[in-house]
Formats: C-alpha cells, structure tokens, sequence
C-alpha cells in the first residue's frame, strides 16, 4: 500500500480534482456511472477480516472485469484524466471523491468529503457486491457485512435515483425515475406507485417493500425529500469510508485550513476597518 499523506498540497489537489470532477461530470453527463463506481470500489468491504473497501483495487482488471462491475471501466477510464492531472491523489480518495461530486452536481446533498484513503492492489474475491435477482436476507446479509444498517440499505438504495440499468451490461434495462440525471427522493415515489410504463424494478427494488422495516424508511423518504438527504448524506459518508480511519494528521490539515481560511477572512476585516476609519478621520478634519 502507498501512503496518503494528507497535507496542505494535497488538499489543494483535492480541491482542484473536485472543480475538475465536477466539469467532467457536468459535460459528459456521467454522474451515474461515477456513482456506481464509488460504490462498486466501496461495496466490497467485509468488516470482519477488515478487508475490501474503497481502496481503488478496482483499478485493477482482476477486479473490473467481475460480473457485477460490468460497464465501470468506462468510469475508470474517465477518472483516468484528473489522476493523469492531479498524481498525487489516491485512486482510493479519486473515486469516492467522484461519487460525492456526483451526487453534488445532479442537485443531491453534500457529502462530507475526508481525504486520505490509501490504495490497495489486493482485489477482493468475485461475489461481495450484491446480486440484484436477491431479496430481503441476501441485501442485510450484504450490507451487514459491511457493517452498514437496514437504514443504510434504504438510503442508499436511493441512489437509484440516478441513472439506467443496460442490457449489455447486468441484463436489465431502463431507468428507476423519469429523470435519471436528477438526485431527488423520485426513486422512493416511483417505487411506492408499483410497475409503471418505461420505469424499472429489480427484484432488490421491490425487496425494499416486502419488509416492514425497510418499508418504514421507503415511505418516510417518499414524503420527507428532507429526512431522505439527511439520511443519504450520513449513510454515503459510511459507505465511503468503511475500513478507513481518517489519520490524525489528514484532520488536522483539514482543520489547518479552516483556521487558515478564518485568519485570512479576520484579516481582510481588520484591513477594512483601519481603511474606513481612515476616510472617515479624513473627512472629520477635512
Ligand atoms: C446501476 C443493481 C448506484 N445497479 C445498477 C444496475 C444494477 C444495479 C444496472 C447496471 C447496468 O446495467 O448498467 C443491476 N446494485 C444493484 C443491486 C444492488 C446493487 C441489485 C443490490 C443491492 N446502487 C446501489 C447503491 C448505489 C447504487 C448502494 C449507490 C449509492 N447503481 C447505482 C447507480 C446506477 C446503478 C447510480 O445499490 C446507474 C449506473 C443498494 C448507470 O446509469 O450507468 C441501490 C443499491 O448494489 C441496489
């Protein structure tokens, strides 16, 4: 493993991979393939043997060519231009970086976005992503073993909200909403209507309505746009760091900054001030 070392430099980097990610998405209208990226490079974590997780293993053609990645090396190849930009960065904080963007950019929440992932070429075992043909127990035996909850599980699934299944690609076809290049709670009002014309259900979708405790969550979503970013915003930072442990050193440059940003904001105050005061004095005598 390279070791990410969180500085100011590379914040600055980061800084200038989100504005690129953020042009990159717009005009290639990519967000949902970014999306499934951060979340396919994500998903593989198993909590127990702490292995998995967005590590940017899925780099690697070992692991971009299992089943369920089918199509992201199109994701991979777009990433592949703000690395080539900004080598400093972690393929590992690249792609969920790019998830996070690309939520931002199709007018979902922010996500709170913490540097410092370290790559990995150890590729998980094929099977640890879900299997969309599944139910109820396969998605909690999936996403608990990533340590994450039923209510992660639903938010999460909100992300549907973006993009299309492709024939060619898992065999299904067609988008989850009317408008797939638009983060919205759409995908839970869509899913409470039941089959409508044009519109997609995976077995994994519906899933979400045969138990009671995902149910909940479905409806709370469906009515409350509110409560579902509070929830999606909290539950994709969990995804996006499952197995990474912020370094004390990459918070404290975080948090550098903003002490930094605050001085420089208290200095250009007091400059204006001292600046005011010395037309007004002029004035007075004048
Ligand atoms: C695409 C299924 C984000 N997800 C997607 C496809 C399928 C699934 C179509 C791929 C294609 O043909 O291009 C079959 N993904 C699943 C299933 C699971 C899964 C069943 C099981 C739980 N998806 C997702 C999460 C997130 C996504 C947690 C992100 C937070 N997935 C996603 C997007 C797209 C797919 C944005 O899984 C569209 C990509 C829990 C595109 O348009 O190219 C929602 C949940 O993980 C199912």
């Amino acid at each position: 493993m390279a070791a990410t070392v969180v500085d100011a430099e590379y914040l600055k980097e980061i800084d200038k991979a989100r504005r690129d990610l953020r042009a990159l998405i717009a005009s290639k209208n990519c967000a949902p393939i970014m999306l499934r990226l951060a979340w396919h490079d994500a998903g593989t974590y198993d909590a127990k043997t702490k292995t998995g997780g967005p590590n940017g293993s899925i780099r690697n053609e070992e692991e971009f060519t299992h089943g369920a990645n089918s199509g992201l090396k199109i994701a991979l190849d777009l990433c592949e231009a703000v690395k080539g930009k900004h080598p400093k960065i972690s393929y590992a904080d690249l792609y969920q970086l790019a998830g996070v963007v690309a939520v931002e950019v199709t007018g979902g929440p922010d996500i709170s976005f913490v540097p410092g992932r370290k790559d990995s070429n150890v590729c998980p075992k094929e099977g640890r992503l879900p299997d969309a043909k599944q139910g109820v127990r396969h998605l909690r035996d999936i996403f608990h073993r990533m340590g994450l909850s039923d209510k992660d599980i639903v938010a999460l699934s909100g992300g549907h909200t973006l993009g299309r299944a492709h024939p060619e690609r898992s065999g299904f076809d067609g988008p989850w909403t009317q408008e797939p290049l638009k983060f919205d709670n759409s995908y839970f009002v869509e899913l409470l209507k039941g089959e409508s014309e044009g519109l997609l259900k995976l077995p994994t979708d519906n899933a979400l309505l045969d138990d009671p405790a995902f149910r909940g969550y479905v409806e709370l979503y469906a009515k409350d746009e509110d409560a579902f970013f509070r929830d999606y915003a909290e539950s994709h930072k969990k995804l996006s760091e499952l197995g990474f442990n912020p370094s004390p050193s990459g918070a404290k440059a975080v948090a550098d900054t903003t002490v930094l940003a605050q001085s420089a904001v208290g200095v250009v105050v007091a400059a204006a001030v001292v600046v005011v005061s010395y037309f007004y004095e002029l004035r007075r005598r004048g």
